[in-house]
């Protein structure tokens, strides 16, 4: 007989790891509270959310990938902002933080989701930085949260 499984977002027994890129400051520590929330909403203890800052997305996907690679964590979570206005290179910066979070992720096999705005000016990131559910953040916590669980259901099986 055919199975659906129902989403689960259970953190009680999970601990998280979330990288922020330190690059547009304003914004992505404003998706880290919204994290912090979705991961605390969950019932991941504060005791078990590392967090760790990068110079800007470029970076986020090494860290990430070092961090799952230590076993220690069910799920990473990246954050990040970059903004069209302020860069000649955004298609490479937010290139390369989508590609390499991706890839990392099945590199490692540690579900490793994407919070990592990209937008055309400093008001549309702040938009999606707000209070939840307008928080990419969240967002990308829940993501993080979700999938951890689905991989403990699959391999459960
Ligand atoms: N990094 C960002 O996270 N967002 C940006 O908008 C951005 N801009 O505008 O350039 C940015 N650049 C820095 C980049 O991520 C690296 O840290 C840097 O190139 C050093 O490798």
């Amino acid at each position: 007989m055919s199975q659906e499984r129902k989403p689960r977002f259970e953190g009680e027994s999970l601990s998280v790891a979330v990288v922020v890129a330190r690059f547009n400051d304003l914004v992505t520590s404003r998706l880290l509270e919204g994290a912090k929330q979705a991961l605390a909403k969950n019932g991941v203890r504060d005791a078990d959310v590392d967090i760790v800052w990068t110079p800007g997305a470029f970076e986020l996907p090494l860290a990430a990938k070092r961090l799952a690679e230590t076993g220690r964590y069910a799920a990473v979570v990246c954050l990040g902002a970059v903004i069209r206005g302020e860069t000649a290179h955004f298609d490479y910066v937010a290139g390369n933080a989508a590609y390499g979070i991706g890839n990392a992720s099945l590199q490692t096999n540690v579900p490793i989701t994407l919070g990592v705005l990209t937008t055309d000016n400093l008001d549309q990131a702040l938009a999606r930085a707000g209070d939840p559910p307008h928080n990419k953040g969240y967002d990308a916590a829940m993501a993080a949260l979700e999938m951890a669980n689905l991989l403990s259901d699959i391999e459960a099986d």
